[in-house]
């Protein structure tokens, strides 16, 4: 099939699921068409069946807004008529559905069809799309996708408890690639670099919005290194950065905690952690858990929105409400006291992990794509 993939190209985690997708699908022979304003992160162009086309939205000075919807739907029309693209598979309701749809309009009128398959990652549902000022424009987008996907369950049931859908939600949760993640061949960095032998390593990683709750990290790792020696590794970049740094100067911890920034290093990190933190506020499914849990790293979390359907408690780690990060702390050391119950949990991580594997979620997607061709 020829697919065009629309996402937003940052370190957030619908753009990760967005290239992996893409990237494997290009592998299995499809001919994929990245479409979006910066080069996604993780997309390596050195690979056959990929393409990459870069929206430009000129600056001008009339404009306080830039039109980006305007120049996505433009080149996604010429794209597909140029490369003769079969389905547009936008990630993100805001606004990629809504230029989509636009698009779609457009080459009608041409006399040409195309489906467009719409996928909802979280934010686009749970905290932007469902703004006064957005959700009209949301709802009408999500209703005028051919075919409507989620994260999880969690985040279906909200879009149909924030919005006015008619579509059905077809639930596909995200994966990851456990035989590219896993490559041991590529782990350079040493432990030593990042805590002693004798300390167990506590990683959280994010793009450090409110939404993730990050001095709820700080106050459980607090705790944790009163009973333990424990170093942390906060990994990733964002508005709550500085008053993280802050707090762990005021906790007197700041020789135990190491702020990486945004990191290409993740799987190096990673495979020396032996927990994982992400109490979020919400979180639709919780990727960097995920890939945690594919390094053997079990999970402190919250139990709000698609957590408990990737993090499973008292197996691959624990859930608590939101904010208990007294009982967060608990079950961190609970975990972390002695080397067999950490193995455990470390295994039960990977266990869990391995059942959402690219190999057994990207044949629902084409399975999907097929029927999305076939109807239109
Ligand atoms: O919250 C983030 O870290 C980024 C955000 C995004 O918009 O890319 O992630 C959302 O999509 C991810 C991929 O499907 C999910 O794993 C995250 O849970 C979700 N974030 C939220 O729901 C807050």
């Amino acid at each position: 099939m020829k697919i065009a993939i629309v996402c937003y190209p940052t370190f957030g985690g619908s753009g990760v699921v967005a290239t992996e997708l893409g990237l494997e699908l290009a592998h299995r022979g499809h001919e994929i068409h990245f479409i979006t304003y910066r080069q996604p992160v993780r997309l390596a162009l050195l690979n056959s069946n990929v393409h990459y086309h870069e929206v430009n939205v000129p600056e001008y000075p009339l404009f306080h807004y830039q039109p980006y919807e305007l120049a996505l739907s433009s080149k996604l029309v010429d794209m597909v008529k140029l490369y003769k693209i079969e389905l547009l598979h936008v990630h993100y309701a805001i606004p990629h559905a809504y230029a989509g749809y636009m698009a779609k309009q457009m080459l009608k009128d041409e006399g040409i069809t195309i489906p467009m398959v719409t996928t909802l990652h979280g934010t686009d549902i749970t905290l932007v799309g469902n703004h006064p000022f957005y959700k009209t424009a949301v709802s009408f987008s999500i209703n005028k996708s051919d075919i409507v996907t989620s994260v999880s369950q969690s985040l279906k049931d909200d879009t149909y408890k924030l919005f006015n859908i008619k579509k059905d939600i077809h639930v596909i949760p995200n994966f990851i690639e456990l035989d590219k993640v896993r490559n041991e061949s590529l782990i350079s960095c040493r432990r030593s670099i990042m805590a002693n032998k004798d300390e167990r390593i506590i990683t959280h990683i994010s793009n450090f919005r409110k939404v993730k709750r990050i001095p709820d990290i700080i106050k459980i790792f607090f705790k944790i290194q009163e009973q333990i020696p424990a170093k942390l590794m906060m990994v990733g970049d964002g508005p709550e950065k500085e008053k993280a740094e802050r707090l762990c100067e005021e906790l007197g911890i700041q020789d135990k905690v190491i702020f990486f920034g945004n990191s290409n290093e993740i799987d190096q990190i990673l495979s020396y952690s032996d927990l994982f933190l992400l109490p979020s506020q919400t979180e639709s499914f919780g990727l960097a858990a995920l890939e945690a849990m594919a390094w053997s790293v079990p999970v402190i979390s919250s139990n709000s929105g698609g957590l408990p359907e990737v993090n499973f408690d008292g197996q691959s780690g624990y859930l608590s409400d939101v904010g208990n990060v007294d009982e967060m702390a608990e079950n961190a050391l609970k975990i972390l006291y002695n080397n067999e119950t950490l193995q455990t949990f470390k295994d039960n991580a990977l266990a869990v992990a391995k059942q959402f594997d690219i190999k057994n979620i990207l044949p629902l997607y084409e399975e999907l794509y097929k029927k999305a061709i076939q109807d239109s």
